[in-house]
């Protein structure tokens, strides 16, 4: 694998709440091991110590946000189905169906500390009264599926699954769902249709899953990072939560963060939010290789925007990458070196991003396509003269608040950003009048 060892042995637990139990040999943590490790504390603590109310004001006070891409706050999503009296009980979905181009976060989660994921669910669950968990998990990811479903045996064997957790009353047991490998099913509302058997179309919200989600349940629909960041939130407190993050960030906590690219040692490591870019590429990754010069990056996800090396400065947490015009989105940074091609690289985020389009809403259906085919044709030299502002066009065309979800706003902003700051490599690739105008080859000359 490409996962980084940077930070994967001797982790301090209190400043590495995710990685510090790994071992140097990448060789997953089971129960005994887990539980020797503080496993299940946080989840005890929880269900015998505290109501699910108590839990959910812990996690809103600590600040923990969705880390998978989106930073919504975990403690007001979970708000809305802890509401009312003789609340009903609905389900709690873990999106792991990680699809999300250069982004492998959760795959070394899931894979090597499947019990991590499992206590931050039930801890979840108990604050969301929810009574049955879900991984929805991505299809390919069969060693994690193997992890998981061990994890699970072992936890329902122990009897922190099932009925009566911890003798606290409350019942609660997760399944592991493989998906079919469509990268919209990371969308939270398609992931419960396809979770229900349905098409894998987004569904418009409100209403938001919390109010009515699966089988019209309230659901709470939570990636991995987010829910393995719980446990430790609830044993070690708010205070020593918002100790984690470095000055400047508002955002709390530690987060999974890499570079890929050609950089020297590509690579994964949970960080304290607020380092800086810079800091990430250069001591963590090594910097780019010899030879290799940085020309552009994207702090998280194909679905991020492009920046600049003199943005690098710019700390990890959602309002820092903000401030430089875009979103961290997932963290998994990607450099781009100078022998890349903008208008090519753009081509290949684009055909990914129409292929993965699900065809419901038109803008998205129609209009990702028609960026390839302009993409290939500027790619191919054989643009016309307008081509680039008909991309800038598209690029507002599906922008935010013009589809039923992120998936076009996603795909467009990494477009809009390549074409701010590469503008001449785009218009470079329109015909001249006098390639246009050449003499044609005769058809069938003697
Ligand atoms: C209650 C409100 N809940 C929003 C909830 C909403 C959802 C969460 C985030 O897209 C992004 C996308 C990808 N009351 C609420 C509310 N919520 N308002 O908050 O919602 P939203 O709409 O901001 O985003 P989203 O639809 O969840 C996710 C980007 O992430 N991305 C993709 C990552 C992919 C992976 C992967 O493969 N694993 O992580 C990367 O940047 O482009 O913009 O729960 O219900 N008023």
């Amino acid at each position: 694998t490409s996962f980084g060892t940077a930070n994967l042995i001797e982790r301090a637990p209190e400043t590495h709440p995710l990685t510090w139990r790994l071992n140097a040999d990448a060789s997953p943590i089971w129960l005994e091991e887990y539980r020797a490790k503080q496993g299940y504390l946080g989840a005890k603590r929880a269900l015998t110590e505290l109501t699910p109310e108590e839990v959910a004001a812990e996690v809103k006070e600590a600040g923990l946000k969705g880390r998978g891409g989106a930073g919504f706050p975990a403690g007001v999503k979970w708000g809305l189905t802890a509401k009312g009296e003789g609340v009903p009980r609905g389900y709690l979905l873990c999106n792991a169906d990680e699809m999300e181009p250069n982004t492998y976060k959760d795959r070394l989660l899931m894979e090597q500390q499947p019990h991590l994921l499992l206590e931050g669910m039930i801890v979840a669950a108990y604050a969301n009264h929810s009574y049955r968990g879900y991984v929805f998990l991505r299809g390919e990811y069969v060693d994690a599926a193997k992890s998981l479903r061990r994890a699970v045996a072992e936890a329902r064997e122990a009897g922190l699954l099932g009925r009566d957790i911890f003798g606290s009353g409350f019942d609660f047991d997760i399944y592991v769902h493989t998906g079919a490998g469509r990268y919209i099913c990371g969308e939270e509302t398609a992931l419960i249709n396809s979770l229900e058997g349905r098409r894998a179309n987004p569904r418009a919200k409100p209403p938001f899953p919390g109010q009515s989600g699966a089988w019209g349940k309230p659901t709470v629909v939570n990636n991995v990072e987010t829910l393995c960041g719980v446990s430790s939130i609830i044993l070690n407190g708010v205070e020593w939560y918002h100790g984690l993050c470095l000055p400047g960030s508002e955002d709390h906590g530690t987060k999974m963060m890499g570079f890929s690219g050609k950089v020297k040692n590509p690579g994964l490591w949970e960080l304290p939010l607020g380092i800086t870019a810079r800091e990430v590429l250069e001591e963590y990754a090594g910097g780019m290789r010899d030879g290799c010069t940085l020309k552009a990056w994207q702090p998280g996800g194909a679905g991020t925007g492009f920046l600049l090396p003199e943005h690098l400065d710019a700390q990890m947490y959602s309002g820092g990458i903000g401030k430089v015009g875009t979103r961290m989105g997932t963290a998994l940074s990607m450099a781009v070196d100078d022998s890349v091609s903008m208008v090519s690289l753009l081509r290949n985020m684009e055909e990914f991003f129409a292929r993965e389009s699900c065809g419901w809403c038109t803008p998205c259906r129609d209009g990702l396509p028609w960026t390839v085919k302009i993409l290939r044709a500027l790619e191919a030299g054989e643009g016309e003269p307008g081509d680039v502002e008909l991309l800038l066009e598209l690029t507002r065309k599906l922008g935010p608040g013009k589809t039923y979800c992120a998936h076009a706003p996603g795909a467009i902003e990494p477009l809009g950003s390549a074409i701010k700051y590469f503008r001449e490599e785009f218009e470079a690739g329109i015909r001249t009048p006098s390639t246009a105008n050449a003499p044609q080859e005769p058809v069938g000359s003697v």
